[in-house]
């Protein structure tokens, strides 16, 4: 089981000493959200006694296998977004991530056990939410994600590298799925027939976006690619979506990734892993809201196909989700951080639920987003 270790490194003060910063941490804290990354909130001190808020991050090289391709993505799109930000009149040290570098000016330290980590600045006086209080806030989320992608409409997209080659080729995922049931390496394969019909049963589905973008008929964007709620941070006073962070997946891919993704998460009446699955479905309201912040922000740029295929890509990134979380069960809980042996079950079966919902309520979403897309 892949836990996620909650201790400070025991090579901080390496760290530390890497990016001159005195060893006394003056406070700290483990911020777990995420299934991939080790992410700690450090309040230290400069060499230079000035004190400073900072988020340390060690970058899962098992999932990450190229770091440095990574952090030459994020420092290239963090730069890009401060200009952006800058022009715009906003402030790029609240509404972007920025990287740290080394002494020796590298963008992450490799310490003597051969970790991978970085430093961003902290957004002070923000949270994210792991679900949905208000209605409203969804609207906001939308927005911000609408905006992200208008921000980087024009980055230069060959310049980017590939950070993990077919993410989000739903097709892939099944073709993985298979391979991880026939060597069935956790002996799980047999406790998991029902899921696996469900997964087979949709294989038309998975390919219907890479071949529309193979066509020609989807553009290559750039996108976040990770567009979770817990995703966004809002600013405590405002209430508004004020920082897009998680940028190691930023790469080409089609807006409908970042738009389904967003939905399979925040739209959902339950979390990623609850155990009732009574809980779970679409909450069509939300899914109204987000849909409305996003093209409120980057209607005028997306084609009249991505805007058809917006209600489809939320069906297909929960059930690629849902695949991937039932592969990493069957291999063994290798990828995705797990608290708990049947974890990884648990997720793929909300996210199986509600793709089934989704089924049920696709003429409303598709009514929805037509309506919707009147107001561009
Ligand atoms: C992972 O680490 P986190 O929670 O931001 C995963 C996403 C999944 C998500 C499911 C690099 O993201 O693709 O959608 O878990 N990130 C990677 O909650 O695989
Ligand atoms: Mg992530």
């Amino acid at each position: 089981m892949s836990l996620i270790k909650k201790e400070l490194p025991s090579t901080i003060d390496e760290i530390l000493d890497a990016y001159s910063l005195n060893r006394n941490i003056i406070e700290w804290k483990l911020i777990d959200n995420g299934h991939i990354n080790r992410t700690f909130y450090i309040y230290c001190e400069t060499a230079g006694g000035k004190r400073e808020k900072r988020l340390l991050q060690q970058i899962n090289t098992e999932v990450f296998k190229n770091p440095l391709e990574l952090m030459d993505n994020v420092v290239r799109v963090t730069a890009f977004l401060r200009d952006k930000i800058t022009a715009q009149g906003g402030d790029p040290n609240r509404e972007t991530l920025s990287v740290y570098f080394t002494r020796s000016g590298q963008s992450c330290f490799v310490d003597s056990e051969g970790s991978y980590w970085r430093f961003y600045n902290f957004i002070d006086n923000a949270f994210s939410y792991n679900a949905i209080e208000n209605d409203s806030v969804f609207y906001d989320a939308g927005r911000a994600f609408g905006n992200f992608q208008s921000q980087l409409a024009d980055f230069p997209i060959d310049t980017l590298y590939d950070i993990i080659p077919d993410f989000h080729d739903t097709h892939k995922r099944l073709l993985q799925l298979k391979e991880a049931e026939s060597r069935n390496t956790a002996n799980r394969a047999d406790s998991v027939r029902d899921e696996l019909r469900f997964a087979y049963d949709r294989e038309k589905d998975t390919s219907v976006l890479v071949d529309l973008l193979q066509k020609g008929e989807l553009p290559l964007r750039v996108t976040h690619n990770d567009t979770k709620l817990n995703n966004i941070m809002f600013d405590r006073d405002t209430g508004k979506a004020v920082c897009i962070v998680d940028l190691d997946t930023v790469m080409p891919g089609l807006s409908l990734y970042d738009f389904g993704d967003a939905i399979r998460f925040g739209a959902n009446t339950g979390a990623e892993d609850e155990k009732d699955l009574s809980k779970i479905s679409l909450d069509l309201n939300l899914y109204e809201k987000y849909v409305c912040g996003y093209l409120s922000a980057a209607g005028k740029s997306l084609t009249a196909k991505e805007i058809e295929y917006l209600p489809f890509s939320a069906k297909l990134l929960t059930l690629e989700c849902g695949m991937r979380f039932l592969a990493d069960y069957l291999n063994g809980d290798v990828y995705f951080g797990t608290s708990y042996p049947e974890h990884n079950l648990d997720r793929c079966r909300t996210q199986f639920k509600l793709v089934a919902d989704m089924e049920k309520k696709f003429g409303e979403m598709t009514a929805i987003t037509a309506k919707a897309a009147e107001k561009i």
